[in-house]
């Protein structure tokens, strides 16, 4: 399975292609809308959204609500296209306008610039946007389509917002609850301490990340592999999330916490339950050797701060030469909670590789059935 996506921010629309679907698996579209609408939601969140409607319009590969087994294209339509079409028209465009030259630090603008030889970041913006993650929230829509059929289900919350955390453990059924509170978080006392620094931040014209849980129940053991490096389960989803715009870390199970601790309290023991080996603890994050070992996933994220501040770091303005404020476009004071929803997305879709990367099936009845038959 293959996602391919394109699309500017301000451009007509987002695009995707997924090859390597079987035939004859129900796509939900009411249910990819409304991650599509999660992903867009949120405290914290810019003026964009109050624009946007994100919905999948699906262009092939789907007939009467399942997949053909050819490849699936889909759109995400940018309705501030309209307001931007002036400059942005592929058949000409007015570049003089809407430029942007006051390079963000912690953006791709001044990099971008550099190595795709231009003088307007603007060009390199539309693409290096997190609203390209509206695709990837649609391709990860259709993965758990896809996961779904064989029992495996993916799930998360916010753990941190603005230096705000939480390090409550909860049960995976607990975790549908987050996507209830406006900032996805499971403790209300604590989510609205991070409400108020997302004020706070604010209204000093400065932003937050935060750190993201998902966790995956389900999946039977065996998924990637210890064989070649570049079939490992964890490092295929790593570097999906790594992926995702704004991430700076990535962990799997207890991740840096293991190096602190001895090896008796790093490994998880391995016992017979009803003839059956089970583990009582999941330090491992559900993953050992490369392969899913029957525990549940458990995967987080560290998103660093928007690098679009409304009150501009110190930085270079690349036409004149001259030091200057960094340009302070409308932007989102925070986005852990789209974040969430995208590193569930990218997760999904990395683990629906893995699982289509083994079982193979050109239909969801030889998917299923060799999925019945492993241990
Ligand atoms: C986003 C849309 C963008 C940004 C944000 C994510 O819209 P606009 O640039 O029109 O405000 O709000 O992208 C960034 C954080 C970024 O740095 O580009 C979205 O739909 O998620």
């Amino acid at each position: 399975m293959k996602l391919t996506t394109a699309g500017e921010s301000h451009g007509k629309c987002l695009v995707g292609i997924i090859e390597g679907l079987p035939s004859n698996m129900p796509v939900d579209i009411q249910f990819i809308n409304s991650l599509l609408s999660l992903r867009q939601s949120g405290y914290g969140r810019g003026g964009r959204q109050k624009i946007e409607r994100d919905e999948i319009e699906i262009l092939s590969g789907v007939r009467d609500g399942k997949t053909l087994g050819s490849p699936l294209a889909f759109a995400v339509v940018n309705r501030d296209y309209e307001n931007w079409k002036p400059y942005m028209a592929p058949e000409g465009a007015d570049t003089s306008c809407r430029r942007l030259t006051r390079v963000r630090p912690g953006h791709a603008d001044l990099t971008g610039m550099i190595k795709y030889d231009t003088d307007d970041a603007r060009n390199i913006l539309e693409r290096a946007s997190a609203r390209e993650t509206a695709v990837r929230v649609a391709a990860g829509g259709i993965a758990m389509c896809y996961l779904k059929r064989l029992g495996v289900c993916v799930s998360g919350y916010v753990r941190s917002v603005g230096g705000v955390r939480d390090d409550g453990e909860y049960a995976f059924e607990e975790l549908e609850e987050a996507k209830k509170h406006p900032l996805f978080m499971l403790d209300g006392r604590i989510e609205a301490e991070a409400m108020a620094a997302i004020d706070r931040l604010k209204e000093e014209g400065d932003t937050a990340g935060g750190v993201i849980e998902v966790r995956v129940k389900g999946l039977k053991s065996g998924f990637g592999s210890c064989m070649q490096y570049s079939k490992k389960l964890d490092a295929l989803i790593c570097s999906a999330v790594m992926s995702v715009q704004a991430i700076k870390g990535v962990e799997i199970g207890l991740g840096f916490a293991a190096a602190q601790r001895p090896g008796s309290a790093v490994h998880d023991e391995i016992f017979l339950k009803d003839g059956r080996p089970c583990r009582a603890t999941n330090n491992a994050g559900g993953i050992e050797g490369g392969m899913s070992n029957g525990e549940e996933i458990v995967v987080r994220a560290a998103m660093k701060p928007i690098p679009t501040l409304m009150r501009g770091l110190n930085t270079i303005d690349t036409a004149t030469g001259l030091a200057a404020r960094a340009a302070g476009e409308r932007s989102d004071v925070a986005a852990v909670c789209a974040c969430e929803i995208i590193v569930e997305s990218v997760v999904a879709f990395a683990v629906a590789e893995a699982v289509a990367d083994r079982l193979g099936g050109d239909n969801l009845r030889e998917v299923e059935e060799r999925y019945s038959l492993l241990p």
